[in-house]
């Protein structure tokens, strides 16, 4: 499974994961961090996107999902997403491109940049990590199969593998998951196709091969284990919107002032924290703000939620 990297040293292989944190913070501040011969994959360079907040441990990060497709409970991804078959894997694209294609994994990723991103991760269920990515840009996948002028939205679909996911075998979700996201927030930086976590192949709980990360909206757009994606000029189906649209939006921002009907969405539960956790603040955009606020502009947040 190695060859889900591009880079030839793992930092997983040079450091043990108790010293992450504080290497990779020590590093940042070297101004040669890609002079030491790193920069490929870009581990121990904190990054203009990534946060300096202590991130989840794997464990959490592994066992306190949602992936219906394996179960409701919180561990049943865990229990039972080792039953997925991540290879072989492609993803169609198709719609508004000039080259659409069914594109194998190991050619997406050895058309990308890995890089690691240390995000803010929040539920609309009001819990939340902080999660340290590998990934590319989407933007790098869809510049590659070049949009069509007149695409605005792309969408996107996890697999149907019922034998696989026994989640499937209910109809609690109308499969295949599906989101979609605006062509301009697609090709925005901060988003991510995630490759992996603490630099490791991404856990088929965390939706492995490949699963977007858009870090300052709900974590329910963050579609997992994807096999198509369809550019078009029609806002796209996504699931928890047709299944509940005046619960959850087509945009989801994350926004502190905008309450879920049935919760506020003011504070958050960080995972992790033990039995006497304090809940935290929830920050517009998840803290993503300055980076991202431009393209909602003249858009009323609390009626496009
Ligand atoms: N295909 C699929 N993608 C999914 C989900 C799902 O049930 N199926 N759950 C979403 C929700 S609600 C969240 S909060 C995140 C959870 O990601 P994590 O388990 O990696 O933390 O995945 C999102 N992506
Ligand atoms: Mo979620």
């Amino acid at each position: 499974m190695a060859y889900r990297f591009r880079t030839d040293l793992k930092y997983s292989q040079i450091t043990p994961k108790a010293d992450f944190l504080n290497r990779r913070q020590v590093m940042a501040g070297m101004a040669g961090a890609a002079a030491i011969g790193l920069s490929g994959q870009g581990a121990f360079a904190a990054g203009q996107y990534s946060t300096s907040e202590k991130p989840n441990t794997l464990k959490d990060i592994t066992s306190y999902n949602n992936f219906y497709e394996f179960g409701t409970g919180k561990d049943d991804p865990a229990k039972h997403a080792h039953s997925l078959t991540t290879d072989p894997w492609s993803v169609k694209i198709d719609g508004m491109v000039d080259n659409p294609g069914s594109y194998g994994l190991e050619d997406i990723l050895s058309n990308a940049t890995i890089e690691e991103r240390i995000y803010r991760f929040r539920c609309v269920e009001a819990w939340s990590m902080v999660i340290p990515w590998n990934g590319f840009q989407l933007s790098q996948l869809l510049e590659r199969v070049s949009p069509q002028s007149g695409a605005k939205y792309v969408s996107f679909e996890t697999l149907v593998r019922p034998e696989e996911m026994p989640g499937q075998n209910s109809a609690l979700l109308d499969w295949p998951y599906r989101e979609g996201l605006r062509l301009d927030e697609a090709m925005h930086p901060l988003t991510l196709i995630a490759t992996g976590i603490y630099g490791e192949d991404l856990p088929n709980q965390n939706g492995a091969p490949l699963r977007l990360v858009v870090p300052w909206k709900y974590g329910f757009k963050s579609i997992k284990s994807i096999v198509r994606m369809t550019l078009t000029d029609k806002q796209p189906q996504a699931t928890w919107n047709m299944q509940n649209p005046r619960e959850y939006g087509f945009y989801s921002n994350v926004n502190p002032n905008v309450d879920h009907p049935r919760w506020s969405q003011a504070s958050e539960r960080p995972i992790g924290g033990g039995l006497f956790a304090k809940r935290k603040a929830t920050l517009m955009l998840n803290g993503y703000e300055e980076e991202v606020a431009g393209m909602y502009a003249g858009m009323d947040m609390s009626k496009n939620f």
